[in-house]
């Protein structure tokens, strides 16, 4: 499963990819946690939630960043060269899937928290994705140790069926409580599903690649950059998405709170706030 060796081109290319992870969880999740006061106190919960994802996420890549390091050595003066594992070390794969048995399930927690949902409506969604999230990470992990195509292809095949489960009531069920919201909402939150869609649609993608022919390490470095990009994109974009929403339904719920943080914009954009006359940009035009 793991290459005996690295070319620096592909070392490269996986440090840089690992690093860049950092980055980007790191400060989405220092940007969310600092832009809680940007919204209503109701939405606060979702943006807090972001935050953790991403702080879950940042620190589970310094991990993978300090295991991958380590894994790895070259011989060449001044690092260049040949990159082959290190004796008695392994790449930790391990971490990847803690950090999603913990953040994939907050994920779900952060676009029901967003969306404001009757009580009821709202356990009744989260007691039901939960569990399905925390089943397709568990029944995922022995197919992504095993070195044997069948049992990968097994445990991915049998981790597939909470996966849809998931869409299914994301797509399905959650559509019949979105009649309910304003359309500007509706479109982001149309916006965030596909969003969801498109980036955990990579990891099963990434998940196959050592099945489908692409042999030894460049299989392998590929799927390091699938699992990297697709983690930016469904936590950090995400959590960004999820601040939009939070924006847009506060400056619907409260227009004159709209007015206090933005300026008349955002009220213009929920349809709801203060008609163009008598608004204070419409008297300096007049
Ligand atoms: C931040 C991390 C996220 C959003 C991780 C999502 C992971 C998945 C949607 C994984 C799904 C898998 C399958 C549907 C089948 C193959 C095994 C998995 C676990 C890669």
């Amino acid at each position: 499963m793991l290459p005996e060796q690295l070319t620096q081109g592909q070392f490269d290319t996986v440090y840089n990819s690992l690093s860049l992870v950092i980055a980007s969880q790191l400060f989405t999740a220092l940007f969310l946690a600092a832009a809680t006061g940007r919204v209503l106190p109701r939405y606060r919960q979702a943006l807090l939630t972001g935050a953790i994802v991403c702080g879950i996420a940042a620190y589970h890549y310094f991990r993978i960043f300090d295991s991958f390091r380590e894994a790895y050595v070259t011989s060449a003066p001044g690092g260049a060269g040949v990159y082959t594992m290190a004796v008695g070390k392994s790449f930790n794969e391990g971490y990847r899937y803690v950090d999603w048995l913990l953040t994939v399930p907050l994920l779900l927690v952060e676009l029901v928290a967003v969306l404001a949902l009757a009580k009821t409506v709202q356990s009744s969604l989260l007691k039901r994705l939960i569990p399905a999230s925390a089943l397709m990470i568990v029944l995922g992990y022995p197919g992504e140790i095993s070195g044997d195509t069948g049992i990968r292809v097994l445990f991915g095949g049998l981790s597939t069926i909470p996966f849809l489960y998931i869409l299914y009531v994301l797509f399905v069920e959650l559509s019949r409580s979105l009649d309910r919201q304003i359309p500007a909402v509706r479109t982001y939150v149309n916006r965030l599903r596909l969003l969801l869609f498109a980036t955990w649609g990579v990891y099963p993608i990434a998940y196959l690649i050592p099945t489908i022919g692409i042999g030894g390490a460049d299989a392998w470095v590929g799927k390091q950059i699938g699992y990297s990009l697709a983690d930016i994109l469904a936590k950090a974009l995400y959590g960004l998405f999820i601040y939009q929403v939070a924006r847009l339904k506060s400056a619907d719920d409260d227009p004159s709170w709209a007015i206090q943080e933005a300026g008349v914009d955002e009220a213009e954009v929920t349809g709801r706030g203060p008609t163009t006359e008598g608004s204070p940009r419409a008297t300096a035009q007049a």
